[in-house]
């Protein structure tokens, strides 16, 4: 993975496009913790910023952080969204590696604007990384089946300091399904979605409008 300071230069360069009034989505992962950090800053010079988290853990350090929290039914829309990734190519993102993928995509495809934080240990030319499916916890062998015949491995995602599985904030599993290069992520996404008992995959393709990458002297940003 990438280095804290390229992290940081990232979030810090995609946190300069919050403005005053603004509700922002907060994303959730080591890099979209040092956004959440840099809008704390601007909250605490006065700025009028509203946080609406994507995870118990981005909720958590936003409150640290002095972020004033929204839920998503108590707000008309969401201005920024800024988040991180697993990996990207031409603009198709995997998420899902801190398995918040399902409140995140909610959050981040309802925003106005979908601002990626990365490092470029993210970058690739083409999609490759295993991609993170939420399922329904009595769904984990018929979708893992059925990832099968996708031509998916699909791998149940255990926990480290608990015995068992991961559990998601929903309470639900995760499947990390490698199908090896991903070609065309479009139509993956599309098959994932209709599987019974899948509740979200982390295929975000089309969502991002802008990705900042952090590099070891400054950052890249790419428009879609
Ligand atoms: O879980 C997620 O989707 C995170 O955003 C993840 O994809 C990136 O986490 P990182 O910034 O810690 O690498």
């Amino acid at each position: 993975g990438g280095t804290d300071d390229q992290k940081r230069r990232a979030a810090e360069a995609a946190v300069e496009a919050v403005e005053d009034g603004m509700v922002v989505g907060l994303g959730t992962g080591s890099t979209a913790a040092f956004a959440i950090e840099a809008i704390g800053d601007l909250v605490a010079d006065g700025m009028d910023v509203r946080g609406v988290p994507t995870s118990f853990a981005s909720r958590e350090l936003a409150r640290d952080c002095g972020v004033p929290l929204a839920d998503l039914d108590e707000v008309d829309a969401i201005d920024l969204a800024i988040d991180g990734a697993d990996q990207v190519a031409d603009g198709a993102l995997v998420k899902g590696g801190g398995a918040a993928h399902a409140r995140e995509k909610i959050v981040d495809a309802f925003a106005d604007r979908f601002l990626v934080v990365a490092d470029p240990s993210k970058m690739a030319d083409e999609l490759s990384h295993p991609v993170p499916v939420e399922v329904l916890p009595d769904a984990r062998t018929t979708v893992a089946a059925a990832v099968s015949d996708l031509g998916g491995d699909a791998e149940l995602r255990l926990a480290e300091r608990k015995d068992g599985p991961v559990v998601t904030d929903n309470g639900n599993l995760v499947l990390d399904c490698d199908f090896g290069t991903i070609d065309d992520p479009g139509p993956l996404a599309a098959s994932l979605s209709s599987l019974p008992g899948v509740v979200e995959h982390g295929i975000f393709a089309g969502l991002a409008d802008v990705i900042y990458v952090g590099t070891d002297d400054g950052v890249d940003v790419i428009e879609l």
